[in-house]
């Protein structure tokens, strides 16, 4: 699929919607509707919006805690999202799982992962099932930085190498694993290079630029689906917010912030947008309207949403 217009509008409206989102997620945490830890994705999104578009509905995803804005990508219903982190009988998995745990089969997550590097392994058992039965469903993995060096990243890349799995292992590159620069964690210039020990395709993209993110993750899906294995990607971003609601950030500088901010994509791909493919700021304030007014409405509906049933509580939860 080559991106159309309308693609490209779309793709922005994703990003504003999920920037939206997860401020609105911030303000619920500081009134204290959301509990636990939240790790919000505020500058990452053209990660996940450039990637998801070129998956299709049914193939299989798996991300991390900062997770939110891949979930929404994919398809996941931003209401069932939202009345999940609000704990509510309503979210995808029913208020039990909360922020770090989004799941939802008819879209393929198999889950968000509290655990740095855990949802790597799963997606290649899922490709490795697309394999075996021939649906030519393709599995992506988001992970950050700080999983490359997790004795199961390694176990997993190896494996779909050897197997010519359909998987993409898409690292987004966001400098900091929590509060360690990455360059105190590893040797290598771009983490891509650690692809070739495995016998594996690999790349680097600007993970702030939504075309490129999508156009080579495009490149990846296609080799995937086409038999011909797996693609390390790795994207280089970072995120404007802190690791978590909560983090006094003493590891950054303002400075590096703010020269990242210059390039934050929720306000240079439209510029993009209007400069290159022909768009009006009338274009952009309309859909900005849009995600403003289905933001109020995934509020409401998640703060109007009733809590589980208490004596449900072990249900979905514990295989018997
Ligand atoms: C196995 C494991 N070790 C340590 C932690 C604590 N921890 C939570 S987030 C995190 C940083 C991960 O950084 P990265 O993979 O770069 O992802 P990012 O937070 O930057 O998106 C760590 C070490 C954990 N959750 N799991
Ligand atoms: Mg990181």
């Amino acid at each position: 699929m080559t991106l159309e217009r309308d693609d490209l509008l779309q793709m922005f409206k994703t990003m504003l919607l999920i920037r939206h989102f997860e401020e609105q997620c911030v303000e619920f945490y500081k009134s204290g509707e959301i509990h636990g830890s939240l790790h919000p994705c505020i500058g990452q999104e053209a990660t996940a919006v450039g990637a998801c578009v070129a998956l299709r509905r049914d193939d299989y995803m798996t991300c991390t805690y900062r997770g939110h804005g891949q979930a929404l990508a994919k398809g996941l219903d931003p209401k069932q999202a939202m009345a999940e982190l609000l704990g509510r009988k309503t979210g995808c998995n029913q208020g039990k799982g909360g922020s770090m745990h989004f799941t939802d089969p008819d879209i393929g997550l198999l889950g968000e992962n509290a655990i740095v590097g855990a949802g790597v392994p799963i997606a290649v058992g899922a490709a490795m099932t697309a394999q075996l039965d021939k649906t030519d469903r393709v599995a992506i993995t988001f992970f950050g930085d700080g999983a490359v060096n997790q004795g199961a990243f390694h176990e997993a890349m190896n494996m779909a190498a050897i197997w010519d799995l359909p998987i993409i292992f898409f690292c987004e590159n966001n400098l900091y694993s929590e509060m360690t620069p990455i360059k105190d964690m590893v040797n290598v210039a771009q983490l891509a290079d650690r692809a070739a020990a495995y016998g594996m395709q690999a790349v680097t993209v600007d993970g702030y630029d939504p075309i490129a993110v999508y156009e080579v993750t495009k490149a990846a899906v296609d080799r995937a689906r086409g038999g011909e294995g797996p693609t390390f990607i790795e994207a280089m971003t970072y995120r404007l917010f802190g690791h978590m609601v909560g983090d006094a950030e003493p590891y950054r500088t303002k400075a590096e912030v703010e020269e990242w901010r210059k390039r934050d994509p929720i306000t240079t791909f439209p510029k993009q947008l209007i400069d290159k493919f022909g768009f009006t700021k009338a274009d952009i304030e309309a859909v900005t309207a849009e995600v403003e007014a289905e933001l109020a409405e995934i509020s409401r509906f998640a703060l109007e949403s009733p809590w589980p049933d208490v004596s449900k509580i072990a249900e979905d939860v514990f295989a018997a």
